[in-house]
């Protein structure tokens, strides 16, 4: 093993995208199972080859649809992206599952993790399920519109594609690019004080702090629950000006409550944009109303 083989590789996707299918093929028997300290919630690792021969750590995170928890298994992922985003080891690449017969409702969660700034390379699963033809055309356009480092359809129960994504994740963490991220979200110049807050005290990205901002107006307990312990080493002083700004501009923000609902029409909006552009909208099979969806309607 080769001095430089502590790649590290973290899956993400909603649930049943494929990315336990995917984290068996990556890992075969190399893997480790354990559960998250003090809940039941399954932590599991393994490691991979690359093409090259160098070996490489991957992390199954829990299935997600949103970075905005609403429950046990999604606050995990949350945690885990604001404790990356405040320097706790972040890992070289996000392998983001897609489920590609569902790709609208699946490109929301990747619209948000593209926003923390890590490379992240799509792995456009369940292509045996897309009945129209996909171009490599219409693939590398998706990239591109996104801001992704790599893009490879796959399809993970068949070991479809593999190489291609192996390859294409290898190169992306030998290069390590510094990606320039998006901005997917809603955003106001209400709430510039809080995304003032993250780049200035916390050193996050503009486009991060943006993202969090608005979790942290529109998600009642964002500050208590996720936030807050993981500032527990910081100037209690500096806490306490977290606290006050964010309610100062809630105060400015009567309707905050709805901001979130408002966050993910916007998403979908350009994500609706962009698959117009990429002509992807037509091979899909069935649109299906995601949960954000439904809750926008209520
Ligand atoms: N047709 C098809 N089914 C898949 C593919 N990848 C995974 N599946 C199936 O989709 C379901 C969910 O997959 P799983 O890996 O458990 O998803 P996870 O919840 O993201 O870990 C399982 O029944 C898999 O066998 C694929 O590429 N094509
Ligand atoms: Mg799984």
């Amino acid at each position: 093993m080769s001095l430089n083989s502590g790649y590290r590789v973290a899956l993400v996707g909603n649930p049943n995208s494929g990315k336990t299918a995917l984290f068996n093929q990556l890992t075969g028997l190399n893997q480790k199972v354990s559960n998250y300290p003090g809940i039941t919630v399954e932590k599991k690792t393994g490691r991979g080859l690359f093409p090259g021969g160098e070996s490489f750590q991957v992390m199954d995170l829990p299935g997600t649809y949103s970075l905005v928890p609403d429950s046990l298994d999604e606050q995990i992922v949350a945690d885990q992206f604001l404790a990356w985003s405040l320097g706790s080891d972040p890992p070289d690449v996000l392998v983001a599952v897609v489920d590609t017969s569902n790709l609208r409702r699946n490109l929301l969660l990747v619209t948000q993790c593209l926003e923390l700034g890590l490379p992240v390379v799509l792995a456009l699963n369940m292509m045996d399920r897309v009945r129209r033809k996909v171009t490599a055309d219409q693939v590398e356009h998706l990239r591109r519109a996104l801001g992704a480092a790599g893009a490879v359809p796959v399809v993970a129960v068949k070991g479809e594609g593999l190489d291609q994504l192996l390859a294409v994740v290898e190169e992306t963490v030998r290069k390590r690019p510094r990606p320039t991220p998006l901005y997917f979200g809603l955003k106001k110049p209400v709430w510039e004080d809080l995304v003032h807050f993250g780049t200035s005290a916390l050193g996050w990205s503009p486009v991060w702090s943006q993202a969090l901002a608005v979790r942290l107006v529109g998600k009642e307990d964002f500050l208590s629950g996720i936030v807050i312990p993981h500032l527990a080493d910081r100037d209690p002083a500096e806490v306490d000006r977290l606290r006050s700004t964010l309610a100062s501009v809630r105060d400015q923000v009567p309707n905050w409550r709805s901001i979130l609902a408002g966050d993910a029409r916007h998403r979908y909006e350009q994500i609706d944009r962009i698959l117009a552009e990429t002509g992807w909208s037509e091979a899909q099979p069935h649109l299906v109303r995601s949960r954000s969806e439904r809750i926008d309607a209520v």
